[in-house]
């Protein structure tokens, strides 16, 4: 079954730089992925204990007073606060997870972004998991992803992503949220506030809020939107987790952003 982006949602996604489709996943699907990152978070958190005896480098530091450790390549972030030990995100989350590692080959996912891209061999660039635990999951500031990635690629205009929703996502669970239209800016300044992390964060007179718009959709649903997009969320406030996997891909046979490694995806069909 094609599961090819119509003419006028492709048209929709150039033009508003995203684009939702709803219910993608069926609740089946949906429990195997919320227990998958239930076992990607116990995996990464028992790595980081015992990863050094079985020759893993691990490596903790802060950033903006926030917790990191890396495990060799893949970086585990926690909760906003030193003392907290909830798992914020994991990347790439692929190399802990053979079930997040199979879905970056889903057709539902790479026949769009086969469109989106603009070829039709793909490569994975990076894989996030976002856990947004309840209660405490810690929001985004505004940015775009392509000051990030800038230094390790030179074809940034060509790394989409989509978010897949294990939760039903709104404003009361930290739902993302997007500037439409801002992709067509390119990249714009980033903020001079002090932070380490100053320049990853959107100057705020580069966008206006007014044109925020939420990804509110039921769990399974999945989110485009483009590299250049300012983005961000705010905290979850509700008793339940926000769970999602944010997927980025590239044209084939470039590396992927942090293992350096070529991971080519399967090919589902040709349009
Ligand atoms: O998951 C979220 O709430 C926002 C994620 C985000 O902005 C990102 O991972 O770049």
């Amino acid at each position: 079954m094609p599961f090819f982006l119509t003419n006028s949602e492709f048209s929709d996604y150039q033009s508003k730089g995203f684009l939702i489709r709803e219910r993608v996943f069926s609740a089946s699907e949906l429990s195997l992925l919320r227990s998958a990152a239930q076992q990607a978070q116990t995996d990464a958190v028992e790595l980081i204990q015992q990863g050094a005896a079985q020759g893993r480098k691990i490596q903790p530091y802060a950033l903006d007073g926030n917790r990191f450790t890396d495990i060799d390549f893949i970086t585990v972030q926690f909760e906003h606060g030193v003392a907290n030990d909830a798992v914020r995100v994991i990347e790439p989350v692929n190399e802990l997870s053979q079930h997040f590692d199979a879905l970056i080959d889903e057709p539902r996912l790479t026949q769009p972004m086969q469109q989106i891209v603009g070829t039709h061999e793909l490569a994975l660039w990076t894989a996030k998991l976002n856990l947004k635990p309840a209660k405490e999951g810690s929001g985004f500031r505004w940015h775009q992803d392509s000051p990030y990635w800038i230094h390790d690629c030179d074809h940034v205009d060509q790394l989409p992503n989509v978010m897949v929703l294990f939760d039903d996502a709104d404003a009361s669970n930290g739902c993302l949220r997007v500037i439409q239209g801002s992709h067509k800016n390119g990249r714009l300044p980033g903020c001079e506030d002090g932070s380490q992390l100053q320049g990853f964060f959107t100057h705020p007179t580069a966008f206006s809020e007014q044109d925020q718009v939420l990804m509110e959709a039921p769990a399974g649903s999945v989110v485009f939107f483009d590299p250049h997009i300012v983005h961000g969320s705010q905290p979850n406030h509700s008793d339940a987790p926000r769970r999602a996997i944010i997927i980025t891909y590239q044209p084939a046979g470039y590396p992927a952003l942090k293992s350096r490694v070529v991971r080519p995806v399967l090919k589902s069909f040709n349009p």
